[in-house]
């Protein structure tokens, strides 16, 4: 995954069509597109081949089962072209190894704590304790809040050299470059940009915000 821009577009579009219009869009403003569930049940899975055909693709599906069960969607994901693939940390050691060896190449990036309001009830209490289970299992990185650029320095502190993903900038009222500074690696934008009349545009202001703070 490059990092240049260290933005990441959150494609929560659910037009098949505007999405990948979108995407072909903000081409060189940002690093990777992560999909979610959002797109990939209205416009189908192969809508992330589609996007890998355009750059690297984040496969944001949350992942939390048995390990049996997350080996079998992270193969899925990766073999339609994913370069990451999105998991919980709360499963446990088995299910993070599962999905670690079934990436193969593929990053694994592991969710701490979360950034909406209700993040605070049960993910953040254990945010560290998660981030230190992802280090053991060797994934490639974590998700921290944008919302609380606090935490992301706290997870940071944990993970060493890591890659940290911060979503929360923008429509959750999280800053960029707020988020940048405590140590996230790339910024995760969805509304704020896709949801824009320009997405271009709102992508590049991001990605010269975050730039001003490098
Ligand atoms: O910028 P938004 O609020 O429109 O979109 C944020 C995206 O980041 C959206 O796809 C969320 O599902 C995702 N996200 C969070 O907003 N908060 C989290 O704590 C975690 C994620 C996420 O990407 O997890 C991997």
């Amino acid at each position: 995954m490059k990092k240049d821009t260290r933005l990441v577009l959150a494609l929560d579009e659910t037009d098949g069509e505007k999405a990948l219009e979108i995407a072909d869009s903000v081409r060189g403003a940002v690093d990777a597109i992560k999909i979610n569930w959002p797109l990939v049940l209205s416009a189908g899975p192969d809508m992330i081949n589609e996007l890998a055909k355009k750059g690297d693709v984040i496969c944001d599906f949350k992942v939390a089962d048995i390990p049996n069960t997350v080996r079998l969607i992270v193969e899925n994901c990766v073999s339609r072209g994913a370069s990451a693939v999105i998991v919980h940390a709360f499963t446990g050691e088995d299910s993070l190894l599962a999905a670690k060896e079934a990436a193969g190449k593929a990053k694994i990036f592991a969710v701490t704590e979360m950034s909406h309001p209700g993040g605070k009830t049960f993910t953040a209490k254990h945010g560290e304790e998660m981030a230190e289970l992802g280090v053991k299992c060797d994934v490639s990185g974590f998700i921290a809040p944008a919302t609380r650029p606090e935490r992301i320095a706290a997870i940071r502190s944990v993970i060493g050299d890591r890659l940290i993903l911060s979503p929360g900038v923008g429509a959750q009222g999280g800053d960029a470059a707020s988020a940048i500074e405590a140590g996230a690696d790339y910024v995760i934008v969805g509304r704020a940009i896709y949801g824009s009349d320009n997405p271009r545009e709102s992508a590049e202001s991001f990605r010269d915000r975050i730039a001003k703070v490098l």
